[in-house]
């Protein structure tokens, strides 16, 4: 019924069929598994911390289900600072708050704001926020 080139094709056309189902399934299950890291790892990190009027600066952090948001914040060095954790749906872990270098713990609402006094810290300080069990993370570089 086909010819050479005929099969030859049908063939190439059900192996690129096969390969795209397999492919669309594969990206689907990974974004439904976790959509909000997908979302919001592709962009750079560009907050910006507050000093309020006491001279104190604020920090903001999102935890959420699938860790704290974002990943990597810069802030001042040398400036008393508060961690502002803003829980967003957070039924994850992520709600067993710590950063071990200070000895900081909370347990975090599923929906609300935490503000945690860290203190001041040196240019150079690097202040990891994890939860307790070290899956989920975010750095605070202090400059
Ligand atoms: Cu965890």
């Amino acid at each position: 019924m086909f010819n050479k080139t005929g099969k030859f094709f049908l063939l190439f056309m059900s192996l690129s069929l096969i390969f795209f189902i397999a492919s669309s399934t594969i990206f689907i299950a990974s974004c439904t598994r976790n959509p909000s890291v997908t979302a919001k790892q592709a962009g750079k990190d560009d907050s910006v911390n507050e000093i309020d009027l006491n001279g104190k600066q604020l920090i903001e952090v999102v935890a959420k289900s699938g860790g704290y948001y974002p990943k990597s914040i810069d802030a001042k060095a040398s400036v008393p600072s508060m961690l502002r954790i803003k829980s967003e749906n957070a039924y994850s872990c992520e709600r067993a708050f710590v950063i071990p270098q200070i000895r900081v713990r909370a347990i975090l609402p599923i929906n609300g704001i935490t503000d945690i006094e860290i203190g001041t810290f040196d240019a150079g300080t690097r202040l990891i926020g994890t939860c307790s069990m070290g899956m989920y993370s975010f750095v605070i570089n202090f400059n």
